[in-house]
């Protein structure tokens, strides 16, 4: 038997389709089968990448559960099309229907992921998102102004105090027409910490800290003794802004900076933060009016590490370092040097020893560059081709997703020895164990991110599905024992007990509790209102009808609004609302939420509108007519549900 593993784990990537896929343990398809009508272990929760959006996955089977809306419109769900979630897309730059999101992060309490929330960064218009996981909705998002690219973005601390954002584009501050040549001059790279309130979840950009021009990748915060310090990767420290590839990949060891929030936080009630003018929007869904607000803000708060000693320092790391991440205990930060040959360890307590007896080797922009040989606390030497990204499985051991060399390697903390490689198919970048970034992870899979998949999956025309791989870290060997494809791109996920989301889930919205201004809580209170040329009408569904079914008086060149409340009281009993002619979306509305959709009658005529959501046997019968008639007519305002002539 281990010699048909060993043969296995030499086979696979050949390329010849086969029914048991390459490097597949035995016992495999056992292990990852959840019958028909039984529940997967985990939640995973995979960044859709370039689709802006979150993709919700059961463990072990890799089924795909639902696509969460954030950053980008949302047609299936009215997401970013009806009145109430538009406000969710504003930003500085106006609607913006769209962003690239790479790493989802969920709450953690006591070091240990929570299940309240899950946050994901927007790269493009450098945002934050907060969803809630009660209700599987993106409840907030909130810009970062200073920042391009928002990449190391949205890591948590160890009671969810910050979500951080580091900007991966330095970017002239405060932004302004320069030459792209007086990079060094006139750019500034900013990390910014976002609070996060512990009960409403709600965000507030904290304060950032104003460093050199590099590229901020990723980040990751202490946890245990190194509780109260956020590190951040840095490449490009030759500070280039042209033929990257090259210029940016000279230094021998760039930086990680270490940040120590807890004194940023001393600084900031001491007054040292510059109140600095900025424009960026703060967007909150609130959960009781189901409408989202966006408000403009106009500050923000700025630390200069040359007037606040003690704030940050650099750990330098070599080369072109990618992820950060820290071990469960908090004592050990690895740096993913992406042209290193060897994986570096930093030691949090070398690394305070040093800072304490001063050992550095000089400062760029008032931050001291800590000495090398001081914080180094081991190296795991030759381990693969391309380091990206580390988890831990709370045993003591890492594991590390080499690019390169397409693979996942296994090692010890503290011995630092290699202890197992297991192949991806292909070009693994992030990884995921549940809680792997935590103090408390559960060590029992991985679930590896592939770039590529070339021959692992029917072929789709040009473009390939994007790919998950799961592996059964329980014993010694990691052993892969599924193949899954996902969509968008899967920067990073994160995966958690399926229990504690499970306890916190919603069935549906109390409708004694809904506050939207246009909701009708009976088929009494619908009705058609004309202010002007702005028609709002007030419509209720449950199962199988409309109320009001019948509308006319309308005329071309009217805004109507559907303002739709669904009455009914019951789990997963969501209706639709779809009217022809419309050039939005659908609504489609939960138990006890209200929805609008803006309509605008072009045309004459009598135009039918329908249930979008097979609600019931009579769902086909869920439907009605809006008549629209000329702009100069004197059609009256009528609506009604089951009346030969309403009124
Ligand atoms: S990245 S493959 Cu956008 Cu997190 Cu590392
Ligand atoms: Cu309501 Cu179909």
């Amino acid at each position: 038997m281990a010699l048909l593993l060993a043969l296995n784990a030499i086979l696979p990537g050949c390329g010849k389709p086969t029914s048991t896929g390459g490097a597949l343990g035995d016992d495999a398809a056992s292990q990852v089968y959840v019958a028909p009508g039984q529940l997967d272990e985990f939640y995973l929760f995979a960044s859709g990448g370039f689709s802006g959006q979150i993709g919700v996955y059961g463990l072990p089977s890799g089924r795909l559960l639902r696509q969460i809306p954030v950053f980008s419109v949302d047609a299936e769900k009215g997401y970013g099309f009806n009145e109430e979630t538009k406000p969710m897309l504003n930003t500085s730059y106006g609607f913006v229907p769209w962003d690239d999101a790479h790493h989802p992060e969920l709450s953690q309490t006591n070091g240990q992921t929570d299940g309240r929330w899950i946050f994901i960064n927007g790269n493009n218009t450098p945002r934050i998102a907060r969803i809630d996981l009660s209700t599987f909705e993106t409840a907030e998002i909130i810009e970062i102004p200073n920042s391009g690219g928002n990449h190391s973005s949205p890591f948590t601390t160890e009671n969810t105090e910050y979500v951080v954002a580091g900007t991966r584009f330095s970017v002239p501050y405060p932004q302004k027409d320069v030459a792209i040549n007086t990079y060094a001059e006139n750019f500034k790279g900013t990390l910014s910490f976002i609070s996060v309130e512990p009960n409403s979840g709600r965000m507030d950009i904290a304060f950032q800290v104003l460093l050199p021009a590099f590229d901020y990748d990723l980040a990751h915060s202490g946890k245990g003794n190194s509780h109260g310090w956020t590190f951040f990767t840095s490449y490009n420290t030759e500070q280039a802004s042209t033929l990257m590839e090259v210029n940016a990949s000279k230094n021998d060891k760039d930086y990680i900076a270490a940040v120590n929030w807890k004194k940023a936080e001393e600084y900031v009630k001491a007054g040292k933060a510059r109140e600095i003018p900025a424009n960026y929007a703060h967007n909150v869904y609130d959960e009781s009016t189901h409408t989202g607000t966006s408000t403009m803000k106009k500050t923000v708060k700025v630390l200069l590490p040359s007037e606040c000693p003690g704030l940050v320092y650099f750990l330098p790391t070599p080369k072109s370092p990618h992820g950060v991440d820290v071990d469960p205990t908090g004592e050990y930060i690895v740096g993913s040097g992406k042209l290193a040959a060897d994986l570096t360890v930093h030691s949090f307590t070398k690394m305070m020893a040093a800072i304490k007896k001063q050992a550095f080797d000089g400062e760029v922009d008032g931050v001291p560059i800590l000495k090398y040989e001081e914080v180094v606390g081991g190296v795991v030497t030759k381990p693969g081709l391309g380091p990206l990204h580390t988890e831990f499985d709370g045993k003591g051991y890492g594991y590390t997703t080499f690019f390169i060399s397409s693979e996942v390697v296994k090692w010890k903390l503290g011995t630092w020895e290699v202890v197992d490689r297991q192949p991806t198919f292909y070009s693994v970048g992030h990884l995921c164990i549940p809680g792997g970034d935590s103090k408390n992870p559960d060590g029992k899979y991985l679930v590896a991110l592939n770039k590529i998949t070339k021959d692992r999956y029917l072929p789709t025309g040009p473009e390939l599905t994007q790919s998950a791989q799961l592996y059964d870290i329980s014993g010694d060997k990691m052993k892969m024992i599924l193949d899954f494809p996902t969509i968008g791109e899967p920067h990073y996920a994160q995966a958690i007990p399926a229990s504690r989301i499970v306890e916190r889930s919603k069935k549906f919205y109390k409708i004694e509790e809904n506050k939207h201004p246009y909701r009708a809580l009976g088929e009494k209170e619908t009705k058609v209102v004309r202010e002007g040329n702005v028609v709002r009408v007030y419509m209720t569904t449950i199962r199988s009808h409309f109320a009001p079914d019948n509308i006319e008086g309308v005329k071309v060149g009217d805004k109507v609004y559907f303002h739709v409340t669904n009455l009914e009281q019951d789990w997963d009993v969501p209706h639709g609302f779809a009217v022809q002619g419309a050039t939005n979306a659908e609504l489609l509305i939960m138990p006890g939420q209200t929805e609008t959709l803006l309509w605008e009658p072009k045309r004459e005529g009598v135009f039918p509108f329908y249930c979008t959501d097979f609600c019931s046997a009579l769902h086909q019968e869920m439907q009605g007519y809006i008549r629209v008639s000329a702009a100069n007519s004197n059609t009256p305002l009528k609506w009604g549900l089951n009346v030969k002539d309403p009124s």
